[in-house]
């Protein structure tokens, strides 16, 4: 069962670690905290497949979900990437109706989707074969990230897309496409979050964020302000954090 799915479809929050380390250690350090999910960055990282692997194998122990963000909108790593062990794909920039469907349809087997079907590591090599092929389509989670101007002016055609259970805001491309790299807070790029925050509203798919700054005040605003399936951080902040608080105390 995919419990971060069954969670964001009782309408309750959902909080997810990011992982660009692509470091199993890591990975299962953070699926030891309170995280519900961990999701692996395989878009901005050099996270490849031998890596997911050991990230999965040393989250399994925690029962938590672990999601790739895919690097763009290729069927095959979707495939591959669910075949690893992956309980759900992130899919980056989806700005058009046709994009948010083939995101669905690489998630799922046929008759829904495109999805290839092996004995892979997902189906326990084959010994959970029929469970897994059965319940796949339910149990896989699809996020698509709204992370473009055009994503905003198309969010009821992507929203309406049957088959998204969540929506995830990237907030740095948004800010981006709107010529205001970086700038988050900027009353544009909010007006832009609350316009996709109110899409999900119109359409009951899960708002969500990554919530890129370590700012426990805005991961709270976000959440008051309707975000449920939200990323904290990066795991490559927390260990700059931590090596800054540490570092400020030293007499020198
Ligand atoms: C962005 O801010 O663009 C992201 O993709 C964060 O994950
Ligand atoms: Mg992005």
């Amino acid at each position: 069962m995919n419990v971060t799915k069954a969670k964001l479809a009782a309408g309750e929050v959902a909080v997810g670690g990011w992982i660009m380390t692509a470091d199993a250690t890591v990975a299962e350090l953070m699926a030891g905290e309170a995280f519900d999910w961990i999701c692996v960055d395989m878009e901005h990282t050099a996270a490849g497949y031998a890596a997911l692997e050991d990230i999965c194998r040393a989250v399994k122990a925690s029962g938590k979900e672990v999601f790739a963000r895919l690097q763009g909108h290729d069927e095959v790593m979707a495939k591959k990437v669910l075949d690893i062990g992956c309980k759900g794909i992130i899919v980056p920039c989806v700005n058009t109706r046709a994009e948010a469907e083939h995101a669905v349809a690489m998630a799922k087997y046929p008759p829904a989707g495109i999805r290839g079907a092996s004995l892979a590591r997902c189906t326990d090599y084959g010994r959970d074969f029929t469970r897994y092929f059965t319940e796949h389509n339910d149990d896989v989670l699809v996020a698509v990230m709204l992370e473009h101007v055009d994503a905003v002016r198309n969010v009821d055609e992507i929203l309406s897309v049957e088959g998204i259970d969540a929506m995830f805001i990237g907030p740095y491309d948004l800010s981006a496409s709107m010529n205001l790299a970086g700038q988050l807070d900027h009353p544009e790029v909010r007006a832009a979050q609350e316009q996709l925050l109110a899409g999900c509203r119109r359409h009951g798919v899960a708002p969500g964020l990554h919530v890129v700054p370590t700012e426990p005040e805005r991961v709270r605003s976000s959440v008051e302000s309707g975000f449920r399936f939200v990323a904290l951080g990066l795991d490559t902040r927390f260990i700059i954090d931590g090596c800054r608080r540490m570092l400020e105390g030293v007499p020198r």
